[in-house]
């Protein structure tokens, strides 16, 4: 363990894989943060390489130890084995409450100091969280603290990297650089004029319907869906299997299956299009950033869990001085099942979409007001470093 006199200079993050792409998509998006904007020597301990790969194509599935971006990426196999505290890092930090190693424990309790122990807990606009914030709890004669992201100055904040602002304006600014994007993907000229969409979500969203309300609609549409995303409605329209590269016009409508990208990548995707569906964790804050009207599928849990938090955020994010955005609230509960689209998308569509302007307008105040909180990063190290 390496002690300056005032500043933590290496950093562990523990991350188990428990679905899909958004736990090792934040854990990557945070260790690359911390050593490129603070200088701090990152080890990203992963218990499942192949998932990594996806969003991050560098990475060798078959090596225990690499290097990407800076960070050391540590193939985490499940297996104990022992430690000594000359490995352990000053600030150790295990996301969604991962177990992390008990060898690990045990060399860092061995430790004079303690390192930092942080239990980086998941996104919620929900009001409890503020009071969790910072939250200690005594471990093995140690002290682990709860990190919480989140909306407002009494959390985390959000994960955003310094500069994000100035490339996302530039690439929007560019016709050339995004043409160019999306042309490698096959998209047309003639598509690029349509109304682009992205669309990344559970396979449980009503995707066939909303594609129904697009295909008898009268505006010219361009859906990109990375492939593996709502493979099955998306196959139907098609009329084949929704792999990278096929794409299907009917109606107004057109559909391209995309490869699935690197997360750099992702965000262009994010930028080039007029809307975008987003899930999870990660993408979902990655479309705040993009500044564009967005739909939220969020993660399904018990007992309908997941609906409290999708309002909860809702409550915050879909009004502005005119009041409620019922547009983007009735799309977005729709969409996840949390009311009743009775109607039909047709007419869901069509509200929202004559909104655009006005959620585009809340999505540039909303982005100044989480500014305010400072950053995920920056805010975990600040606290990582105070004086204890
Ligand atoms: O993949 P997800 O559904 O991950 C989820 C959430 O994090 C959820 O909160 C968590 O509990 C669950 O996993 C276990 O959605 P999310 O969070 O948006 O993560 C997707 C990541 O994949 C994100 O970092 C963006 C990245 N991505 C790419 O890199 N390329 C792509 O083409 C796409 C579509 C996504």
């Amino acid at each position: 363990m390496s002690h300056s006199s005032d500043r933590a200079t290496s950093l562990a993050i523990f991350c188990k894989v428990v679905d899909n792409f958004g736990d090792i998509g934040i854990c990557w998006r945070l260790a690359r943060q911390l050593q490129r904007e603070h200088g701090v020597a990152v080890t990203l301990w992963v218990d499942d390489l192949a998932s990594f790969r996806r969003i991050c194509p560098q990475i060798d599935v078959a090596l225990g130890v690499q290097q990407a971006a800076g960070v050391t990426v540590r193939h985490w196999g499940g297996q104990d084995g022992s430690f000594n505290p000359g490995e352990i890092a000053d600030i150790v930090i295990e996301f969604f409450a991962c177990d992390i190693p008990p060898g690990y424990i045990a060399a860092m309790a061995q430790c004079q100091p303690h390192p930092v122990w942080l239990n980086l807990e998941g996104l919620t606009a929900e009001e409890w969280v503020e009071g969790c914030h910072q939250l200690t709890s005594p471990r093995h004669g140690m002290i682990k603290h709860f990190f919480f992201p989140g909306f407002t100055d009494k959390t985390g904040g959000l994960l955003r990297e310094a500069g994000l602002e100035q490339r996302r304006r530039q690439f929007q600014a560019d016709p050339l650089a995004m043409q160019a994007f999306l042309s490698q993907f096959g998209v047309t000229p003639g598509e690029m004029a349509a109304l682009k969409v992205s669309l990344f979500c559970y396979p449980h969203a009503p995707v066939a319907e909303l594609l129904a309300a697009w295909e008898a609609g009268s505006e010219p549409i361009v859906c990109l869906v990375p492939e593996g995303v709502a493979f099955d409605a998306v196959s139907r329209f098609i009329g084949a299997d929704a792999v990278a590269g096929v794409s299907h016009t009917q109606g107004a409508l057109t559909v391209r299956v995309l490869p699935f990208v690197a997360q750099d990548d992702y965000d262009k995707l994010l930028w080039v299009c007029d809307v975008n569906f987003v899930r999870g964790e990660d993408s979902f804050v990655r479309a705040q950033w993009a500044g564009k009207p967005f739909i939220w599928h969020i993660y399904p849990q018990d007992e309908n869990l997941h609906h409290v938090k999708l309002r909860a955020f809702l409550q915050r994010y879909a009004f502005d001085a005119d009041g409620a955005i019922d547009s983007l609230i009735e799309a977005s509960e729709c969409w996840n099942g949390a009311r009743v689209a009775g109607q039909g998308w047709a007419p869901l569509w069509t509200a929202l979409r004559a909104d655009m302007p006005r959620i585009a307008g809340r999505a540039g105040a909303w982005q100044a007001q989480m500014h305010d909180n400072g950053d995920l990063a920056g805010n975990l190290l600040a606290f990582a470093r105070l004086p204890r």
